[in-house]
């Protein structure tokens, strides 16, 4: 069995709602069992390209399929929720990010694990925070600590479960 950490983002067609379809959608992954799953968090959208706000929130889960397994059974969330791919930094109804895999680190023409992008994404971090172990490290040794105590602010927001 594999921990491995989930990022949802939304910003489109009810992104609150979006978040907690998904999360029932990850409740029935095969192989896998729904740990934790953290607070919603709104935040500024990241990128040079203007658009609305936000919604993330990141679970864990139990898992004993293959990475690259795991990650197109995301993907079938994704499509399953609609998404429509229009610009890589523009707005989505879903995204869902693989940001770890236990302690592994994986890098294929399809998927980089760690998530490539988390240090810079304090709406990664706070919620990977919220439920996670308070030593969770990085495959490299990284703590959490280190990683949010260098992250840049972007308004990020805290809102109930
Ligand atoms: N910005 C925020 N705040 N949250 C996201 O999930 C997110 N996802 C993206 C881009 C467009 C980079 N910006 C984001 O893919």
């Amino acid at each position: 069995m594999i921990t491995a950490y989930i990022g949802l983002g939304s910003n489109q067609q009810h992104p609150k709602q979006q978040l907690s379809n998904a999360i029932d959608a990850l409740r029935e992954l095969p192989q896998s069992k729904l740990l934790k799953v953290s607070s919603m968090y709104r935040s500024r959208a990241l990128g040079d390209i203007p658009q609305d706000d936000y919604y993330n929130a990141v679970v864990s889960l139990e898992t004993t399929l293959e990475p690259q397994v795991l990650l197109e059974e995301l993907q079938t969330i994704e499509n399953a929720q609609g998404r429509v791919r229009i610009e890589r930094w523009g707005p989505r109804t879903l995204d869902l990010d693989l940001l770890l895999y236990g302690n592994q680190i994986i890098e294929t023409p399809t998927l980089s694990v760690p998530h490539p992008r988390m240090h810079e994404r304090d709406f990664v971090l706070y919620p990977l925070r919220e439920i996670s172990d308070t030593d969770l490290r990085l495959p490299d040794g990284t703590t959490l600590e280190t990683l949010i105590n260098a992250c840049a602010d972007n308004d990020l927001v805290r809102l109930g479960q």
